[in-house]
């Protein structure tokens, strides 16, 4: 058995490649007069490739990796007043086009800047040990699914790949960047989050939690990789948001639901690899990806 994470990234022609992630790649532009790989540029590839429960599924979900390219496109101008981006260009090869973009290379921080505005996940579980996220008192009676006064920054390390991100105390955060970047890079991603909500809300999905990446140019922050997409965020059918319980999830839920059905044929705790999607599951999943960007933007998706 192979998983396509194994499978060598496709060759591009004037790009050497990097590295390459659960669902992207990585790409340096390589300099048409010495043919050595730029130091300055990267070209950031989106797979069609989906996670769930941790796997890399073997079945690529047919133009997801446009749809969140163009997803982060646009949020880059939504955010274009409170955050300079990285992107340089979307005139990319023919072979990814409309999922790649050629970006600025950056100083990262060594921090995931996390923002919630719903309480889940890793955040419920340090709320429900002992009443805080992150070092943030929150108030009492909060469920799986309440919303957050306001969006709170709950970093985490950058775990190697396969690993999972660690919560990073603030002051880990100020001991990692310094204390001025770690307010600013804080600052920012709440913002992001709380902007991405404002407008995510009159179209129907609710924007959980978000992850962030910022890189140094000089002295001032920029935001680098996606942003707001459902492979850096969790998403939420609004209508159908209800505290207390696990809410579903905008695209993934079939999936899901079908690796956990008895038609799957496969058992989570088995740690065997989960079966291939049929072709109805991976079709009503491509439409999620779909619908989030019509909604979101109120544009037609064009492959
Ligand atoms: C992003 C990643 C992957 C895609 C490094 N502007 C930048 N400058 C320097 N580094 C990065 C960026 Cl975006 C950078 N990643 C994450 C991994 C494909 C993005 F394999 N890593």
């Amino acid at each position: 058995m192979t998983s396509s994470r194994l499978d060598s990234p496709p060759a591009l022609p004037g790009y050497a490649h990097v590295y390459s992630g659960k669902v992207r790649d990585l790409y340096a532009p390589l300099d048409p007069a010495t043919g050595q790989a730029r130091d300055d540029q990267l070209l950031l590839v989106a797979s069609d490739r989906l996670s769930a429960f941790d796997f890399i599924l073997e079945t690529p979900v047919p133009d997801k990796g446009a749809v969140l390219t163009q997803l982060s496109l646009w949020w880059f101008e939504q955010l274009e007043d409170l955050v300079p981006n990285h992107l340089v260009s979307t005139d990319v090869p023919d072979e990814v086009a409309g999922r790649a973009v050629l970006v600025r290379r950056l100083e990262m921080l060594p921090v995931e800047c996390v923002a919630r505005a719903y309480l889940t996940g890793g955040g419920l579980r340090e709320y429900q040990a002992d009443g805080h996220v992150s070092g943030i008192r929150l108030p009492e009676g909060l469920v799986d699914g309440s919303r957050l006064p306001q969006p709170v920054f709950t970093p985490s390390t950058k775990a190697p790949e396969g690993q999972h991100d660690e919560p990073m105390s603030y002051a880990a955060v100020e001991a990692a960047v310094g204390p001025d970047v770690a307010a600013r890079a804080r600052d920012l991603t709440t913002r992001i989050l709380a902007r991405g909500n404002e407008i995510a809300a009159e179209r129907g999905i609710l924007i959980a939690d978000t992850k962030v990446e910022f890189g140094l140019d000089g002295d001032q922050l920029v935001l680098a990789d996606e942003v707001l997409t459902p492979d850096s965020s969790r998403f939420w059918p609004a209508d159908q948001w209800e505290p207390g319980h696990p809410q579903p999830s905008f695209d993934k839920e079939f999936v899901r639901e079908w690796l956990m059905s008895p038609a799957s044929g496969w058992d989570k705790a088995s740690g065997e690899a989960p079966p291939p999607l049929p072709e109805d599951v991976l079709e009503r999943t491509r439409a999620k990806y779909v619908e989030a960007y019509e909604r979101l933007t109120g544009r037609t998706f064009t492959a």
